[in-house]
């Protein structure tokens, strides 16, 4: 046979993976090259994938797990064996966290030489590794299985709740060849990958029943509802019911922030008087105060506040992890809020006006003091006076991405800067993990074309940084904006011992907009209100890379940001 006749009748371990993911409708690659990959990034870009190329796997990773949130199609990562694969879990065990659906596939070392220990370029045993911090894992040793293996790890990752997959793909699968036709056949295109699941009728009577006794009804919003896509559906049932509801962070703009029902000026009024609590893909962990003690109205810090809880959730599993729930409703979150639409009709009371009263009161007391401490403009500048203007960006471009990680400059952010628009904001997600900023900056812009602000704490930045390169290279219309406050925290601590920094500081004065500059984008240093409007407005109407490196009162924030308490020191002095 001719080499020609060869290829014409044989298809080889890349392209067949190549074709799998097509088939599957996936046409992007986040990925960092080596042993054993190389090759196969560059077929696949060859083939008409996209493939984006890190500065570090992490990143990479993040990015597939932000793709797979804001497209319902599950983000895809390649790194190298052994240390490439590790840099890449720590993504992997986050999306699994967040329920965000993404593959890791890592190329891996001889099987023979790996399982004996024998010292292979690279050894580890990677699926082992991987198990325990993902949904599903999976290793595939044969070209004619990798149909198989890309079907299970699509629909491992979409089905139920989504999350994390690993796929290994050791260095031999790439090059086995089999014949063409046989090779096409063994492909599978995954049909109906996260198959609807309807609520069971009596379960929906048990939750409206709940909804319609309630005097103080609330609705949580989660970034769950957020990930399905039915928006129109959620804002009905909201605005039919007349119920107040709070977004979770990534849950923020699935109704705009400026909604009449928004409680989210009222938090901790709403928490800690309403008597049912409706849960939509959101789950009742730390970051909701596990469902009991003071945050919900109860008299000491482990107690019951005596709510009654509903929860839309596509897991069974969920409901009763921290409190009972008197109403679990399972199944998919269109469907199960489709049938409380359908159970509302044209008889449905809205909750008493005394509740609804209270909660606008208070909002409006909030709101108020909130805009005379937005209208000032103290020097240096502090979060506020900086996140008012980046407030104003985003009410100008509510088709923005937001991406926000840091301690204060999380948390002011997310209070500060309203949205307007489903799944327009990214951040650090149940973990509260820093280092998310860049991969899920390059995931937004590369997924949506739509401008992306990412407001960075600047120990956040520092995590991702190098990968403003990667953002310059794809010439990618991100905004950075580094909240320099010289350190975590705050740039003030102080060694005792005076002999060395203080373990939260950083160099003073650092010149963050540098680091854009050296790969070509814009880099701008503002030092007030104006300067960063100027350079932001700029970045957002053009679309160039720029980093903005907004200087802030090293004084201004607070340990730990709003959750100092979550220090074991603050427990001691309890
Ligand atoms: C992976 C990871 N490492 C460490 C932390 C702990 N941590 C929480 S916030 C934070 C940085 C806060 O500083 P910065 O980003 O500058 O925000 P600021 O409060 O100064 O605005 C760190 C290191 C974390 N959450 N995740
Ligand atoms: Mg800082």
């Amino acid at each position: 046979m001719t080499t020609e006749t060869l290829e014409r009748e044989t298809i080889d371990g890349f392209h067949l993976v190549i074709e799998a993911l097509k088939l599957n409708d996936i046409d992007t690659i986040f990925a960092l090259p080596g042993i054993p990959i190389t090759d196969f990034l560059r077929i696949a870009q060859a083939e008409g994938m996209k493939v984006i190329s890190f500065r570090h796997e992490q990143h990479a990773g993040n990015a597939a797990a932000a793709a797979g949130f804001l497209t319902q199609k599950p983000g895809i990562c390649f790194t190298v064996s052994a240390p490439g694969f590790l840099n890449g879990l720590t993504a992997l065990a986050n999306a699994t966290t967040n329920c965000f659906p993404m593959i890791l596939i890592s190329g891996s070392s001889e099987r023979e030489i790996v399982d004996l220990q024998q010292g292979d370029y690279e050894e580890m045993d990677q699926l082992a590794i991987a198990k325990p911090l993902c949904k599903a894992a999976f290793r595939v040793l044969h070209a004619e299985d990798i149909g198989v293996g890309i079907a299970r790890a699509v629909r491992s990752a979409l089905s139920g709740r989504p999350g994390g997959v690993y796929l290994d793909l050791p260095a031999k699968l790439f090059a086995q060849i089999i014949d063409r036709d046989a090779g096409q056949k063994s492909l599978i295109k995954v049909v109906d990958p996260a198959p609807r699941q309807i609520p069971a009728p009596d379960a929906v009577e048990r939750a409206v029943a709940l909804l319609k006794d309630a005097k103080k009804p609330l609705v949580i919003l989660g970034k769950g509802a957020a990930y399905a896509q039915c928006d129109a559906e959620i804002r009905s049932f909201i605005e039919k019911s007349g119920i107040p509801y709070l977004p979770m962070s990534m849950a923020k703009g699935l109704l705009p922030d400026n909604h009449s029902q928004s409680a989210s000026a009222a938090r901790s009024y709403v928490l800690a008087e309403a008597d049912v609590v409706m849960l939509v893909g959101a789950r009742l962990n730390w970051l909701l105060s596990h469902g009991k003690g003071k945050t919900w109205g109860a008299a000491s810090a482990k107690a019951d506040g005596g709510k009654q809880f509903i929860q839309v959730d596509i897991s069974p599993t969920e409901a009763d992890s921290n409190v009972a729930i008197a109403a679990p409703l399972v199944g998919d979150i269109g469907s199960c809020i489709a049938a409380l639409n359908a159970r509302l009709g044209a008889g449905w009371q809205k909750p008493p006006s005394d509740w609804t009263g209270a909660i606008s009161e208070r909002k409006d007391k909030n709101l108020t003091k909130m805009a005379e401490t937005l209208a000032k403009s103290p020097s240096p500048m502090n979060f506020h006076s900086a996140l008012n203007v980046i407030r104003e960006a985003v009410k100008a471009r509510p088709d923005a991405i937001v991406v926000n990680e840091g301690a204060n400059t999380l948390d002011f952010a997310r209070s500060i800067v309203d949205m307007y628009e489903p799944r327009k904001r990214l951040d650090v997600g149940t973990w509260g993990i820093m280092g998310i900023g860049m991969g899920f900056a390059v995931a937004a812009a590369v997924t949506t074309g739509k401008p992306v602000i990412a407001i960075e704490g600047d120990s956040a930045f520092g995590f991702s940084g190098m990968e403003v390169e990667t953002i310059c290279r794809y010439n990618l219309p991100v905004c950075v904006i580094v909240f320099n406050n010289n350190g975590i925290y705050k740039g003030t601590d102080v060694n005792p011992r005076g002999d060395a920094m203080a373990p939260t500081q950083f160099v003073k004065e650092a010149r963050y907009e540098m680091l854009m500059q050296a790969f070509g984008g814009v880099g701008v240093r503002a030092d007030t209100p104006e300067q960063l409007k100027a350079a932001l407005d700029e970045a957002v109407s053009t679309g160039r890379p720029t980093l903005i490196n907004a200087i802030i009162d090293e004084t201004a924030g607070t340990e730990s940001g709003r959750i100092t308490s979550l220090n074991p020191a603050a427990a001691k002095k309890k």
